[in-house]
């Protein structure tokens, strides 16, 4: 593809967008969209999302005068144009991976970002926060807030406009309306949005019945006053955005989304106003681009294509199923053998396998669109009538739902089961998608139990584990591919808190170092106990399978007949599974007797980049863990013969 950047070249900020003529903004937009497509067919990205939002960030630039207007982008991950408009169109490129610009929006990349962003639904709550405290220092730019239909029934932002609409002051939303979440979107509001697209617009209706009022003879003028009243009810009761009337905004719209002169004059005429006000955009995803126009579900985000045919390119190592798909067939099987089994997903049915669930049992599922706290609640509701529901959400969107996973599930002893996919390192998105918390924000409920499995076999065993447990249970699982393990046997009830011995160097002749690896660290483990043994270091290796409880008889026989153990999790080490065994430990007054080092995320924010990379990075793959081990061989063996004569018949025994 041959780009032409004639007039994008010239845009290094913002302002110098503004310099040129309204009628120039159609290619400027051309430009972008051919940027972005051309790069994502290289690297991937989400394409179809920001494809259709080009024209949006064009024409926002072009009306506002950024940075002084402030922009919030809800998600950031439409916000391509608007990162190539702002500076960032030489390193647009490097976007998502390692020492590159983030997939989503920082404040500490640009002061065009002028809120963090990547979960959805925040953007309307932090523009009134900006706008309040505009008026609190007597300023007077304009604030705006983007977001799109499937963000809009977000709870945050549904409280927002509640408190926008009581407060009345000046805020400027604009609803991206593509009838699509990345799936498509859900709920009645979505059918309340699909009922405007259907209707007239409400200017033209405006107009139409004045002139026909008009027109009367001789008493039209009157009529035509007196029935403003009449008009105006009519109006809120039977209009588009009537709803939006009704709570405090005044309506725009609705204005297509692609047409950048529209998009201006609807974004100066909502400036001009006094109070808050929605400028309703029609816009298509993947907008420009067949491909993603035609499918626009699977072109939400993309991996890298072939431009001529929208062919994905794939890497050419065949991999095993994913953690997800297997999520989605045993799932189904489950459900053929439980009737009251119901599963859901907050928004996420192609990201979590539900959609599987949704194609075969669609009365015993359900999507509830963005709704993380909802889904967890909805589902405890289920669990008081005797009902089994599953709810598949990302590690980082249950972040979200804490307060309803204790308030609601825990404390009343519900049997709800939690599949957090993406648990870890997730790669490319970043920061805000990380599931790195889980383990802690889960781990201090009381009575939850937590499993983490070593492959998509045992993530089957996890799963009928929690179907058949009556009470509160999370598994946490990792992105991509799994290992390739057998998952055709039927699946195993696993004991509640066992653990599993991996590789055996316990007793007499065995070694002083035991390796203890959560969920996706057993691998790397194995593979590093496999590397030292070759240097002549034996290990046990422990599959923990149980975060919570913990195998504490297992544990504290460790704890009393080796040296060193070592923990390991792709998780944040801070109220980690590391931290929980320590914690084990010291209430059984061991925590003298063993060295435990733990190995996790440090208490940091992790950027985007390639998972492998990242992961290794914190020695989180079969070199890191034996180099660690190695070193704190060393330690030992030093430290031992320091205290000890002779020093060579003491040291940590090898083999
Ligand atoms: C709290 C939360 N849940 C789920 C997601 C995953 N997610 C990212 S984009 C998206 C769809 C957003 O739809 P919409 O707001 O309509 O924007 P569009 O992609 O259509 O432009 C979802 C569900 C998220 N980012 N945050």
């Amino acid at each position: 593809m041959r780009l032409t950047m004639k007039l994008l070249r010239t845009i290094n900020e913002p302002a110098d967008l503004r310099r040129l003529e309204l009628n120039q903004l159609p290619q400027v937009a051309a430009e972008i969209r051919d940027y972005i497509i051309e790069t994502m067919s290289r690297i991937g990205g989400h394409t179809g999302a920001s494809l259709g939002a080009v024209e949006l960030a064009v024409a926002l630039h072009f009306a506002f005068d950024t940075p002084r207007d402030r922009l919030v982008w809800d998600v950031g991950h439409q916000a391509y144009a608007h990162k190539i408009l702002t500076g960032r169109r030489d390193v647009f490129p490097t976007i998502k991976q390692y020492g590159g610009i983030s997939g989503f929006l920082r404040r500490d990349e640009s002061e065009y970002d002028t809120f963090g962003a990547g979960h959805a639904s925040t953007s309307i709550s932090a523009a009134l926060g900006m706008a309040i405290a505009r008026d609190a220092r007597g300023e007077k730019h304009h604030v705006c807030a983007l977001i799109g239909d499937a963000s809009l029934p977000g709870g945050m932002a549904m409280e927002a406009i509640n408190q926008a609409g009581h407060l009345r002051t000046r805020l400027i939303v604009l609803l991206n309306d593509n009838e699509m979440s990345i799936a498509p979107a859900v709920g009645a509001l979505t059918g309340y949005l699909n009922r405007i697209r259907e209707a007239q617009p409400y200017h033209r209706f405006k107009d139409e019945l004045a002139e026909t009022l008009r027109a009367i003879p001789s008493i039209g003028g009157q009529l035509h006053n007196a029935a403003k009243t009449v008009k105006d009810a009519l109006a809120a009761a039977v209009l588009p955005g009537a709803l939006v009337n009704e709570l405090g905004f005044k309506y725009i719209g609705y204005v297509d989304g692609h047409d950048t002169n529209a998009l201006v004059h609807a974004l100066r005429e909502a400036q001009a106003e006094d109070g808050p006000v929605v400028v309703h955009a029609l816009t298509v995803k993947g907008k420009g681009y067949a491909p993603a126009e035609k499918n626009r579900y699977k072109w939400h985000a993309s991996g890298p294509f072939d431009i001529a045919t929208g062919a994905g390119i794939k890497s050419s190592a065949p991999s095993a199923p994913t953690y997800t798909a297997i999520f989605g067939k045993t799932m189904c099987e489950l459900m053929a053998k439980d009737e009251r089994i119901i599963t859901l997903t907050a928004a996420m049915p192609d990201g979590t396998g539900v959609d599987m669930v949704l194609e075969k049992y669609p009365e015993r599922a359900f999507d509830v669109g963005i709704a993380e706290q909802h889904a967890v609640t909805f589902s405890a509701g289920l669990a008081c009538e005797g009902l089994k529901p599953v709810v598949a959400i990302y590690s980082t969107f249950l972040q979200r739902a804490f307060d309803q996973i204790v308030h609601d599930v825990c404390l009343q002893n519900l049997d709800v089961t939690f599949m957090l996919d993406r648990a870890g390192i997730v790669g490319g998105d970043g920061a805000t998608h990380h599931g790195l918390l889980d383990i802690a924000y889960l781990r201090g409920v009381p009575d939850i139990i937590l499993m983490s499995p070593k492959d998509e076999g045992e993530l089957r065993d996890m799963m009928l584990t929690a179907v058949e447990h009556p009470g509160a249970i999370a598994v946490r699982y990792p992105r991509g591919s799994g290992t390739g393990a057998d998952v055709t046997r039927a699946p195993e009830v696993l004991e509640i808190g066992k653990a599993e011995i991996m590789r055996d160097a316990m007793g007499d002749g065995g070694s002083e170092i035991a390796i203890v690896a959560c969920g996706s660290m057993v691998h790397p483990a194995n593979e590093a106990a496999a590397q030292l043994a070759r240097d002549g270091i034996e290990t046990t290796v422990i599959n923990a399978r149980f975060i919570k409880p913990l195998d504490s008889a297992l544990l504290l026989a460790l704890a009393r007949t080796k040296r060193l153990i070592v923990t390991i999790e792709e998780a944040y080490l801070a109220g980690g599974f590391g931290s929980a065994v320590l914690e084990l430990l010291e209430e059984n007054g061991l925590q003298d007797r063993v060295r435990v080092v733990r190995m996790g995320v440090p208490d940091r924010t992790v950027t985007h980049g390639d998972a492998k990379l990242l992961l290794a990075k914190f020695g989180l793959d079969a070199d890191g863990i034996a180099e660690r081990v190695r070193a704190e061989v060393e330690v030992l063996d030093e430290r031992r013969a320091r205290h000890t004569q002779p020093a060579s018949s003491h040291a940590v025994r090898r083999g």
